[in-house]
């Protein structure tokens, strides 16, 4: 996989972890909720990005890109965090994106051959070509590409090339160019070099210097020069790091240091000169607030009402209880009963528990009874100087009574609440009374419809 494959891969999944642990404290404002013990997630953020983060939780963002040759951890407005390494978000207190920029080598860069699968073709070198038998590399300063060390020297190991079939074999001598290739680079950009090399003979391991030699003929030395095991046809990498400054065409070259005859034998595979490019990955942590909830509270509702938990955060599930005993199928945040009454008042306390903790909250209720007059309407005739009275059957909380009366004229003061009495009537009682009957939910309204009745004079009619 080349990295710009790499790149079209990664957008599909970030490939990131992130390791989250963090302790629940101080998050309680209830201290009868029971105490969480510290909790440690892996969040994988391709698939897992809503997995809850607290307030005041830590996170630690890791590189999980593969191939990656260094990071660094930026913010959104581009202010570097981190070089390197894991960065560790402390007491997080609100979502936030961060960035992971990777840089990683792209596919190796106008190097031919660097693997010698081609024979011997593509490089220079200050080597001679040796001859093709099992003494071709006898004197020092020769050179084949080839399967094995010891198809060219009897003393040679039998070793692998790093890769493929072919490996470039020497017989080392000093300060010699082993390999020089010429290639073009551009302004301003980060480049690696690598190379394989291993031991092929006993004795004065090669120690291999890495250059740029630029336009201008300035040498420029790349990473650490490095001895090669003793271990015959042990590979190990050279790599070293090089930045451009114009675009130009440089040579990159390889140089043994060692001058010894006895040993000194080697070999290398697998040159590569790869431009290093960067990829931005973002990562989102959202934190979650930690459930609160303020104090208890006292709450009148009508029958029809319902009670909510006042509570801040993400919860998982809900639990109520009156006074103290569980009801059943109340797991919702809002407790609703079709309808509620007085019969129902007490303690209602809801215990939410959720990825940010557990929390208590008590309500206080009150039901405000709804306006029920069972009475009917009355239609009555009253003499002159008669009473009547009636009693209005009403249930409800809270009752208030409004009376009126049609035609004007004042209302009686006997009359009160859901008594109504008329002592004495005269044709000024006469009326249709309303009574209004209301509390904060509802109300209602009875008539009593009062008709004058005048008293018959007795007369006694004579006849002649
Ligand atoms: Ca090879």
């Amino acid at each position: 996989m080349n990295y710009k494959q790499l790149i079209r891969v990664s957008s599909l999944f970030v490939l990131l972890m992130i390791l989250s642990s963090f302790s629940i404290r101080n998050m309680m404002s209830n201290p009868s909720s029971p105490d969480f013990p510290p909790v440690t997630t892996v969040l994988d953020i391709s698939t897992n990005t809503n997995q809850a983060i607290c307030t005041n939780g830590t996170v630690t963002l890791r590189n999980r890109v593969p191939d990656s040759h260094r990071h660094e951890w930026f913010t959104t407005t581009g202010v570097k965090l981190q070089e390197g390494g894991d960065y560790v978000v402390n007491n997080l207190t609100d979502t936030r994106e961060y960035i992971l920029r990777v840089y990683a080598p792209e596919a190796a860069l106008g190097v031919v051959n660097g693997g010698f699968e081609s024979g011997n073709t593509g490089f220079y070198t200050e080597y001679r070509l040796g001859r093709n038998n099992s003494r071709g590399l006898w004197p020092e300063g020769t050179y084949r590409v080839g399967r094995y060390p010891r198809d060219y020297h009897t003393n040679f190991s039998r070793s692998n090339p790093h890769s493929g079939n072919r490996q470039m074999i020497l017989n080392g001598t000093r300060n010699a160019i082993v390999w020089r290739q010429q290639l073009n680079v551009e302004a301003n950009s980060e480049y690696i070099f690598s190379a394989f090399g291993c031991s092929v003979a006993s004795g004065n391991p090669a120690r291999l210097r890495f250059e740029i030699v630029r336009a201008n003929g300035t040498r420029e030395g790349l990473g650490t020069v490095r001895t090669l095991p003793a271990t015959l046809g042990q590979w190990v990498e050279f790599r070293g790091e090089w930045n451009s400054s114009q675009n130009e065409t440089v040579n990159i070259q390889v140089v043994d240091e060692v001058s010894a005859a006895g040993g000194n034998d080697f070999a290398i595979d697998d040159i590569t000169f790869r431009k290093v490019a960067f990829v931005d990955y973002r990562v989102t942590i959202r934190v979650q607030p930690r459930l609160t909830v303020t104090g208890d509270e006292t709450k009148q509702i009508c029958s029809n009402g319902s009670i909510t938990m006042p509570i801040v955060g993400s919860v998982h599930t809900y639990k109520w209880y009156r006074n103290n005993v569980l009801i059943n199928g109340a797991t919702s945040k809002t407790y609703q009963k079709s309808p509620f009454s007085s019969a129902d008042n007490g303690a209602y306390r809801c215990v939410a528990t959720g990825d940010c903790g557990e929390i208590n909250h008590t309500i206080n209720l009150t039901v405000v009874d709804d306006v029920n007059i069972s009475s009917t309407n009355q239609e009555e005739i009253v003499c002159e100087g008669n009473s009547y009275t009636y009693n209005i059957n009403v249930t409800g909380s809270n009752l208030t009574y409004i009376w009126s009366k049609d035609g004007g004229g004042s209302i009686p003061s006997t009359i009160s609440n859901q008594n109504f009495i008329i002592n004495n009537m005269t044709q000024a009682k006469a009326g249709t009374y309303r009574c209004n009957i209301s509390n904060s939910c509802t109300s209602q309204t009875i008539v009593i419809q009062i008709t004058y009745g005048k008293n018959i004079e007795s007369h006694t009619i004579s006849t002649n």
